[in-house]
């Protein structure tokens, strides 16, 4: 079946263009590192790219391409690369994209260790680095040096739910001659598609939404076009950070689901972030479904929804907010995001503790600053449970 002009929860079920000789209605999980030729001259056509056979799990895999083809599909990119986990995609990117003597720009609110990475270890190979807020677009571009080359973005934001402009930056990135890249990690292409706006690569930590059920680590980079598509796959496989077959089935079936789970949390979130704007222990809130939000317009405009993740402080700040985290019973308190279940976690102590404290302070991650993943459960049982927390504080 041609899937190209299915709807999006379409692709998400017949997605992938694969067909089982069988009949099996799941993609077989094809658990083997190495894969026979036919002929040693069919060998030689694998290796010099003449013939499109599997070689060698690390360099493709027919149930991980499965997996690639759907959210190369989805994200509307030439194609996609299964990665051990998000931050396999974010290095892949990285080392595939920047040599010694380049300068990238990045938002200054990126998951942690998207920075420190880049600050720790890319900077002992002579790249540069700045961080600007890039939700303002007079900083990305006061920052912008002769030797830049990428324009890193994440919006929204881990874990301040700042957004940046799309268009506006990719414009900026056009006229510079920069690869702006996305982490849209927090939306999924059900909520946004950077390279509808003019990204030249877009990545995920399937960790979150994508897979949604908290039972793998994975990631994928996707490339726009050919040449990128071929660079970064190629340095993928010299990094080894691929994707397991296993870990891509489970990504698979929890892919099928992506679209009633985001459209069932986000209404739960704006349920959950209603409840605490008009909460008199709430000191602020960051939704970008309220129209308090900054950037409430800039959201409407760019992405489908307003996703499930909330940002917010308690008047009495990181010991106001510690009760509530040792209090609530539903939302666990626990790293991670994007899943069926509600997850309540502090970033300054935990996601972003290698950060230092000014560039944390400079980003917006101030220690009073909670962040909310809001599941699937009943949302009456979430702003209970909340309330009751509250009500310790
Ligand atoms: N990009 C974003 C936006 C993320 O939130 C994360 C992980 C990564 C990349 C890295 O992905 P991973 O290697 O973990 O699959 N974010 C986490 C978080 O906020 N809590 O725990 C992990």
């Amino acid at each position: 079946m041609d899937t190209k002009n299915l709807g999006f929860n379409s692709k998400l079920i017949h997605g992938g263009g694969y067909k089982d000789k069988y009949g099996s209605v799941n993609v077989p999980i094809y658990q083997s590192s190495t894969f026979q030729f036919e002929s040693a001259e069919e060998g030689a056509r694998c290796f010099n790219g003449e013939s499109d056979g599997y070689i060698y799990t690390r360099l493709g895999n027919p149930t991980i391409k499965v997996l690639e083809n759907i959210i190369a599909d989805l994200e509307k990119g030439y194609g996609g690369i299964g990665t051990s986990s998000g931050m396999g995609a974010v290095n892949t990117v990285y080392m595939g994209l920047l040599k010694q003597g380049d300068h990238i720009i990045s938002s200054d609110a990126v998951y942690g260790p998207s920075r420190v990475v880049m600050e720790g270890q890319y900077s002992c190979f002579g790249i540069e680095s700045t961080y600007v807020t890039t939700s303002n677009i007079e900083n990305i571009k006061r920052a912008i040096k002769p030797n830049t080359k990428v324009l890193y973005l994440e919006t929204p934001a881990n874990p301040t739910i700042e957004i940046s402009d799309l268009e506006a930056c990719a414009k900026i990135a056009k006229e510079n001659n920069l690869i702006m890249v996305v982490d849209n990690t927090f939306s999924s292409p059900y909520l946004q598609r950077p390279l509808e706006f003019g990204a030249g690569v877009v990545l995920h930590s399937l960790t979150k939404f994508i897979n949604g059920h908290a039972d793998i680590v994975g990631g994928i980079v996707v490339a726009k076009d050919e040449l990128l598509y071929k660079k970064l796959r190629s340095t993928m496989i010299n990094l080894g950070c691929n994707m397991d077959p296993h870990q891509a089935y489970l990504v698979i079936r929890g892919l099928k689901t992506l679209g009633v789970r985001i459209d069932r949390a986000q209404e739960n979130a704006m349920k959950v972030a209603e409840f605490l704007e008009k909460h008199p222990k709430v000191e602020w809130i960051k939704y970008p479904g309220l129209k308090s939000h900054p950037q409430h317009e800039l959201a409407k405009k760019q992405m489908d929804g307003f996703g499930s993740m909330i940002s917010f402080g308690l008047k009495g700040g990181f010991e106001a907010g510690k009760t509530l985290m040792n209090n609530v019973k539903m939302a666990m308190l626990a790293v991670s995001l994007g899943g069926v279940e509600s997850l309540i976690e502090h970033p300054a102590s935990m996601t972003h503790s290698k950060v230092s404290q000014e560039d944390k302070l400079k980003a917006g991650i101030t220690d009073g600053l909670v962040r909310y993943s809001v599941g699937i459960e009943d949302v009456n049982d979430l702003i209970n449970d909340l309330e009751q927390a509250l009500a310790k504080i």
